[in-house]
């Protein structure tokens, strides 16, 4: 787990990424879709969007990307005891979205480097290093309820 100085490195951070979340999860949304296309595959929603200026235009995209960072800060805020928020989440992205933890690795990487540019003198090698952790933490439990729901 994480020490409270983590938690409040990780807490932190996120207090300052909230104000302006839906920039944010839109930035998080379209660089995950640039860098591995395939995730792009995985929404029907999006799929009609070809073009970079698509992606920056799409009022879906923002809203997609607000839904998946306030899911997350949900979590976060929970620090170690996240099972209640967990569980749905890890249930459909298991059984119904099917989408492989490898993809969640791929999108907590871009979430660490997107606050990195957007809050260069908040966002310091402890904070950094806690936010790792705490997304790495999210990704096992992730994992675990994966298998729990057999994917
Ligand atoms: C895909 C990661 C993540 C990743 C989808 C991915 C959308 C929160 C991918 C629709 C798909 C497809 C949907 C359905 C979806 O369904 O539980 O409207 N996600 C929905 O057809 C993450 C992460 C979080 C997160 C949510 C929430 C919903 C949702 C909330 C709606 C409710 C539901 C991790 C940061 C594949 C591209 C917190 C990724 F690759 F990044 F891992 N989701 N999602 N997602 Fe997803």
């Amino acid at each position: 787990g994480l020490s409270d100085d983590e938690w409040n490195h990780v807490l932190g951070i996120w207090a300052k990424v909230e104000p302006d979340l839906t920039a944010h999860g839109q930035e998080v949304i379209i660089r995950l879709f640039q860098l591995h296309p395939e995730t792009q595959e995985r929404f029907a929603k999006f799929k009609n969007l070809t073009t970079i200026d698509a992606l920056k235009s799409s009022e879906e995209v923002k809203k997609h990307g607000t839904t998946v960072l306030t899911a997350l800060g949900r979590i976060l805020k929970q620090k170690n005891n996240h099972e209640q928020e967990l569980k749905p989440l890890a249930e459909s992205h298991a059984t119904k979205h099917k989408i492989p933890v490898k993809y969640l690795e791929f999108i907590c990487e871009i979430i660490v480097k997107v606050i990195a540019e957007k809050h260069p003198s908040d966002f310091g090698a402890d904070s950094q290093a806690a936010m790792k952790k705490a997304l790495e933490l999210f990704r096992n439990d992730m994992a675990s309820k994966y298998k729990e729901f057999g994917f």
